[in-house]
């Protein structure tokens, strides 16, 4: 333990101090066969050194003061927590006690009054001092524990300090890591109460705004190369490009050494305020490429005029701390066992100004900065303490307290209270329920040109203002560690484009997802989607699947070439039938035109014009008129070409059984009756279930299909089916009747004609079925035609043949074949 304090003629007032100067306790064997001592430390931190001797400074400069406590001399008690809980629990019981040994609710009542105590480094050492402090209400001013448990005044009523919490610094790098964008980051944490409660809130945050974490870690406090070793196998294996590491340098250092023999590059690191400017780390050789372009918090950084003079004025003789440090520095030792037994004796005279390390290095004073500022602290309160205006003062009665024997709660009460500005940087400071506003410097480690690192100031972040503009960063001033040098990417599964949704993976986290194209008549029209929407009815989705585009309406138009082609092949039927007809009429009385009943010719030939003209009524854009006419002409059309043909085969079928004049007149009947019967069906079904156009969008996903709703499949399927039996009832007397005698053929060329129109009406059905869409009213004219123009060309055109070409076959005599073969 440093002590300084002289007697002097001055009152004289003890501040305690707390330093981590050592990294570690002495490994010491549980051996319980002697009694037990206080463990020694090991690992002389040039660092933590430099904070202690900061507050020595501070306490120099303080004294040297006439405006702060002018009769009051500072004396210190400087305790080494060596980083560990149980030293500086022990520091804390010998400081209360007055004690070299730790003797617990005692205290030795001799001596200058203690006012409070500066330190304990790390949280977890503050945890536990500050607990036995508060149960004496007893001051502490931390300077570095920033773990945001420190907050609560319950637990520790006496608490204060002049860092921020680290509340502000854990939502802020959230912030940082938002403000780019990723969504996949690591963390690793100390295994103490910073890096747990630090990384723990930084998930909060970042988790509710939809961050993922690819793995937490945890950093040994105890050497453990093997954790060490898992936790690089963990960065490697992982596809997170950021990490965020809130630790201390100290816990850290093992881990980066492992870094840097596995050369774990490409990463971005993100650094808590413990180990962003800690040249422990950062000075490493060959650190560059693996922790270059690291961004990290930092504390407010000033500038301490007269300290590096301090600093460079250490001598081997203060105290045992600095005898050890001129050892270390100079590679020799004090101690005249250890002369003898070979090492070099230090002299005294050795150069500091000739150093350069840690200790001497003034550019980056944060946590130093902090000591300076709760040293302040501390004097401010005793001055306004010793201040006090005899009954004005804040205690029961008016009361003052006394600077030769007050009561830690007494001063507590003016470090509350206080108000006051930091010499040289003007910083006004002041405790908010013990806290100080969060304000941190960003910086960026960059390269320098001896190799070496520099942290680049880029932006900072300050919880007082308001919330969209506390995180101030300029990203063009950031140099990255990555072969592209551009801002890394840092996601789990990059995001889905409009035309697929995301599929969550399972066992995984939300942002782990794939890409799932959205099926057919679905779309999804953002990023990310979660789902796809499905198109409304008259709606089917793009190629990519991204908007929903009308459907295309269908139907075959007169204007396109297959509805001209069929409209030219119609007409063209109509206009033979009527050539026919005209043919007939001009031979009337001729015996070919005679004997088979010129009636029957004429309506079956007017049939024959009707269904050529509704193939044409298909055609076009379904309407009410056209799907009523089109269905029905041709049910009735046909209904008359084969009750007229019908009529024909019965002519022919009575002529061979007896040349009565009934025979004339029953075909005639039959020929009427039947186109009668379906005119008649027809009527009904138009008036009870008319058909109508309608949209058909189920048949085909990307068209709407404009097609003739039949109203009812019965009414339709049986007037077809009264068609069908009338051809086969033709058909059955004309085949009956083809070997009659019958001079022009009549009979055959009707059971041929009949074959014709079977034919093309059953090779018509699977030709329908397999079409869709507009083809199938293409297929349906098609057969309509072929079928009339086989009945036309059948049955007329031997007719015409004889008619125009071998008139001389026309004969009479020719006419009465049964005669004729009576006579032979
Ligand atoms: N708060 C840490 C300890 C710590 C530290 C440091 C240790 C801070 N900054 C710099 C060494 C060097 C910030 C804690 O535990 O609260």
């Amino acid at each position: 333990n440093l002590r300084g304090y002289k007697e002097v003629e001055k009152k004289t007032v003890v501040i305690g101090g707390m330093f981590p100067v050592h990294q570690r306790l002495t490994d010491t064997d549980s051996n319980t066969t002697i009694a037990p001592e206080s463990s020694d430390c090991e690992g002389f931190n040039f660092r933590t050194f430099r904070w202690a001797q900061t507050m020595l400074f501070a306490l120099n400069e303080i004294n040297s003061r006439n405006d702060i406590l002018p009769d009051t001399e500072l004396g210190y008690v400087i305790y080494d927590s060596c980083f560990t809980i149980s030293k500086a629990v022990e520091g804390t019981l010998t400081f209360l006690t007055g004690q070299d040994e730790a003797v617990p609710n005692y205290r030795c009542g001799d001596g200058p009054p203690l006012s409070a105590l500066v330190g304990a480094g790390g949280s977890d050492l503050s945890i536990a001092t500050a607990r036995i402090l508060g149960l004496y209400y007893f001051p502490q001013m931390s300077y570095a524990s920033s773990c945001s448990v420190l907050e609560s005044r319950f637990q520790y009523p006496t608490f204060l300090r002049t860092i921020p919490s680290d509340e502000h610094q854990s939502v802020a790098m959230a912030k940082l890591v938002l403000h780019f964008g990723w969504t996949w980051v690591g963390t690793i944490a100390a295994e103490d109460d910073y890096g747990k409660y630090g990384i723990k809130r930084f998930k909060e945050v970042v988790e509710e705004a939809g961050v993922c974490i690819s793995f937490s870690e945890t950093l040994p406090k105890i050497r453990n190369p093997e954790a060490i070793e898992r936790i690089v196998q963990t960065v490697l294996d992982s596809t997170a490009k950021i990490i965020v590491v809130f630790s201390s340098d100290v816990d850290l250092s093992p881990l980066v050494g492992e870094l840097l023999r596995n050369n774990v590059t490409n990463r971005t690191w993100i650094a808590s305020e413990a180990w962003v400017t800690s040249a422990a780390i950062s000075r490493h050789p060959d650190i560059l490429p693996v922790l270059g372009g690291t961004i990290g918090f930092a504390v407010k950084r000033a500038d301490i005029p007269g300290l590096k003079e301090h600093l460079l004025s250490v001598t081997p003789y203060n105290d045992t701390l600095t005898e050890e440090f001129w050892g270390i520095v100079f590679n020799c030792t004090m101690n005249y066992r250890q002369v003898l037994s070979g090492m070099r004796r230090c002299t005294g005279e050795e150069m500091m100004e000739k150093l350069s390390n840690t200790f001497t290095d003034v550019s980056q004073l944060r946590i130093t900065y902090n000591v300076y500022k709760a040293v302040y602290a501390v004097a401010h309160a005793l001055h306004n303490l010793e201040d006090c205006k005899p009954h004005s003062g804040p205690f029961e009665n008016n009361t003052c307290a006394d600077i030769t024997k007050f009561e830690p709660w007494q001063l507590m009460y003016y470090l509350k209270n206080l108000r006051y500005t930091v010499p040289h940087t003007g910083e006004e400071i002041y405790f908010n329920n013990g806290d100080v506003d969060g304000f941190y410097d960003i910086l960026n480690w960059q390269s320098e040109s001896e190799g070496g690192i520099t942290y680049t100031h880029i932006g900072y972040y300050n919880s007082t203002a308001p919330p969209e503009e506390r995180l101030i960063i300029n990203n063009g001033s950031i140099i990255w560690n990555n072969d592209i040098l551009e801002t890394p990417r840092s996601v789990c599964s990059e995001r889905c484009q409009p035309g697929t949704r995301m599929g969550i993976r399972q066992g995984e986290p939300v942002c782990c997802f794939d890409c799932i194209p959205c099926a057919d008549g679905e779309i999804s029209n953002t990023t990310d989607a979660r789902g796809c929407i499905q198109c409304d009815e008259d709606y089917w989705s793009n190629a990519n699947h991204d908007t929903c585009v009308p459907k295309t309406i269908e139907f075959l138009d007169f204007t396109e070439p297959l509805g001209i082609t069929l409209i030219a092949i119609a007409a063209f039927g109509a206009l033979a039938t009527i050539a026919v007809a005209i043919i007939l009429l001009m031979h009337l009385n001729t015996p070919l035109v005679n004997v088979n009943d010129p009636l029957l010719s004429f309506s079956l030939l007017l049939g024959l014009v009707i269904t050529f003209l509704c193939s044409i009524v298909f055609l076009g854009e379904p309407q009410m008129w056209s799907c009523m006419t089109s269905q029905v002409a041709l049910a009735v059309g046909f209904a008359l070409v084969l009750s007229s043909l019908m009529g024909k085969s019965a002519l022919l079928m009575l002529r061979a059984r007896a040349s009565s004049d009934t025979a004339v007149i029953a075909p005639r009947v039959i020929m009427i009756v039947c186109t009668l019967i379906q005119a008649v069906g027809c009527t009904v079904w138009l008036i009870l279930m008319p058909p109508q156009p309608v949209k058909n969008t189920a048949a085909q996903n990307i068209k709407i299909i404009l097609e003739c709703d039949p109203g009812n499949i019965i009414f339709i399927c049986s007037i077809f089916a009264y068609d069908i039996l009338l051809a086969v009832l033709t058909f059955s007397f004309a085949f009956v009747a083809r070997k009659l005698e019958d001079h022009f053929n009549e009979g055959k060329s009707v059971t041929f004609g009949m074959l014709v129109f079977f034919i093309v009406w059953i090779s018509f059905v699977p030709a329908y079925l397999s079409t869709r869409g507009k083809f199938m009213v293409a297929v349906q004219i098609f057969a309509i035609l072929a079928s009339s123009f086989g009945l036309l060309a059948c049955v007329f055109i031997p007719k015409c043949y004889v008619l125009l070409i071998k008139p001389e076959r026309n004969k009479e005599e020719l006419m009465i074949p049964r005669a004729k073969s009576r006579d032979t």
